[in-house]
């Protein structure tokens, strides 16, 4: 056990930080208990809320004992739709419970670890002052409970995560959330207050594959991301789930990155922060498009919005946005301010295949598993995937772009040979092709990165909309022609 710990505080990398530099009126050096002073009337309960919600600010002169019970949970939980992967959670949900407190607040911490866990936790808060950010002494085996207390010397937004061998595994598996410790005079006010953190995941099967995943350990070894997730799944910020706002409010977003290895390069599109609190520190930089968040680094972003509309939060190392699920949204409503921006509503481009069709590809999964897959609900999984993938070239209508994209709507060439088509959209297309008369001779890409249901959705979809009629496509026949075909050089796989 002893030497359990000793590994643990060793494989801890946050040590005490240096002394902040800290605006006027407080400070943090020299005898910290002394400079708050001590914690004045009965210990307070921590209200803890689950992302993208944060507790309501502190209203509070005087430090005070502050009182937090957090519980780690092991449990399945959807990573995306009809995809599932063990969690490990501090509170139920990941990104952990965001934690509140004051500058000077004594906190007192109580981990537990639920009895049907199998792994044993801690917690290391980037918040504390101490070898260890706490680990060392919130080592908790299953059915048990430990307790110690920090005081909260530096204030700023702070990560804390699970610090247990293996902790890339731990951290990677969903253990991490954020501790703000206000400064005494509180943060100034803003409208909307949201929590929102990255994290990037590894599992056995590729994006989007179905069922239950596995965590895959060499994968996480080599940094090779399957998942980047904003607040733990896919669809966590998009659809029903936005993030809300009014024209002519102030958004606070505070955005942590777990990690556990790649750094953000957080970016909200059509957006301007106002300040940026680079890496959660005190003084705010103006005016950034782009801010970087580190593995285990948190900050502060702040902006007014002005026109409606909905704005894309994306991780703009912009593969991970688009081919690994690190897409939230935020929608703002109000009336149009046509002198700031007189453009068109977002298309389908940035939204891709998460617009407002929430549940449906979660529904036909949950189907095809019970083997009672309809092809009406083929065809709208399909119509979902298609604004994705194809229509840009080929226009949400089918009809294409004369003489440049062939129309898929009556398209005698789409539906003279499925396994054809099927063969079209893993291996791509070039060189002379007729369609319905018209001669085209371009370059339609290879779309291997689509997994064998995407397929069948889509072209199942295709084969039945704008005057085409035909029988559904399987995943076992895409899974055919991708295993009888060569992939072409530089083509997913
Ligand atoms: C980047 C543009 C682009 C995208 C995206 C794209 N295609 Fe194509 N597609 C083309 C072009 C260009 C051709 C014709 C290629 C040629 O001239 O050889 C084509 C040809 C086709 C054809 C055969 C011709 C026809 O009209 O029947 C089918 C079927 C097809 N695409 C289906 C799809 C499907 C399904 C998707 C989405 C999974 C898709 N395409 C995505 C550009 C694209
Ligand atoms: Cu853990």
């Amino acid at each position: 056990m002893r030497s359990i710990l000793l590994a643990l505080a060793t494989l801890t990398a946050c040590q005490a930080p240096p002394a902040a530099v800290a605006p006027v009126p407080f400070t943090t050096g020299g005898s910290a208990a002394g400079d708050f002073g001590p914690p004045v009337g009965d210990p307070i309960i921590a209200e803890l809320t689950n992302a993208p919600n944060v507790p309501p600010p502190i209203d509070r002169d005087e430090p005070a004992t502050v009182v937090v019970n957090l519980e780690v949970v092991e449990k399945v939980m959807p990573i995306s739709e009809g995809v599932d992967y063990t969690m490990w959670t501090f509170g139920g949900e990941v990104p952990g419970k965001f934690i509140r407190v004051r500058q000077g607040d004594t906190v007192e911490f109580h981990l537990q670890n639920h009895p049907d866990n199998r792994m044993p936790h801690n917690i290391d808060l980037h918040a504390v002052t101490g070898p260890g950010g706490g680990a060392a002494s919130s080592f908790t085996a299953p059915g048990h409970e430990s307790q110690f207390t920090f005081q909260a010397l530096n204030q700023g937004i702070y990560v804390y995560h699970c610090a247990t061998a293996p902790v890339g595994m731990h951290i990677a598996n969903g253990m991490y959330g954020m501790i703000l410790v206000e400064p005494p005079e509180g943060l100034p006010p803003v409208d909307r207050e949201y929590y929102v953190m990255q994290g990037d995941f590894y599992t056995v099967g590729k994006y989007r594959e179905k069922g239950l995943q596995p965590f895959d350990m060499q994968k996480a070894i080599e940094e090779n991301a399957t998942y980047v997730l904003f607040n733990g799944a896919e669809g966590s910020l998009t659809g029903d789930n936005a993030l809300q706002a009014n024209v002519g409010e102030t958004v606070r977003l505070f955005v942590g990155n777990g990690g556990p290895n790649l750094v953000s390069s957080f970016h909200v599109i059509g957006e301007i922060f106002d300040r940026v609190y680079t890496d959660g520190g005190t003084f705010p930089q103006e005016n950034v498009q782009t801010t970087l968040v580190a593995s285990g680094g948190a900050t502060m972003v702040e902006f007014d919005v002005e026109v409606p509309g909905t704005y894309v939060l994306v991780d703009h190392s912009i593969f991970r946005a688009f081919n690994k699920g690190a897409i939230g949204m935020l929608k703002v409503d109000g009336p149009e301010s046509l002198g700031v921006y007189s453009g068109l509503e977002l298309d389908s481009i940035y939204v891709g295949d998460l617009g407002d069709h929430e549940g449906i590809i979660a529904a036909v999964t949950e189907a095809e598993a019970g083997g009672t897959v309809t092809l009406e609900q083929q065809i709208a999984a399909g119509e979902a995937l298609f604004g994705g993938s194809c229509s840009a070239c080929h226009q949400t209508t089918g009809t294409g772009v004369e003489g440049v994209f062939p129309p898929l709507a009556g398209s005698d060439f789409l539906m003279a040979d499925k396994e054809r088509s099927i063969g079209i959209v893993l291996n791509g297309l070039t060189g002379p092709v007729t369609v319905n008369g018209s001669d085209y001779n371009s370059v339609m890409p290879p779309m291997r990165q689509l997994n064998d249901d995407e397929i069948a959705h889509i072209l199942t979809y295709v084969r039945n909309s704008w005057g085409n009629s035909g029988d559904a496509v399987t995943a076992e026949e895409v899974a055919t022609v991708r295993s009888t075909t060569d992939a072409p050089a530089g083509a997913a796989h």
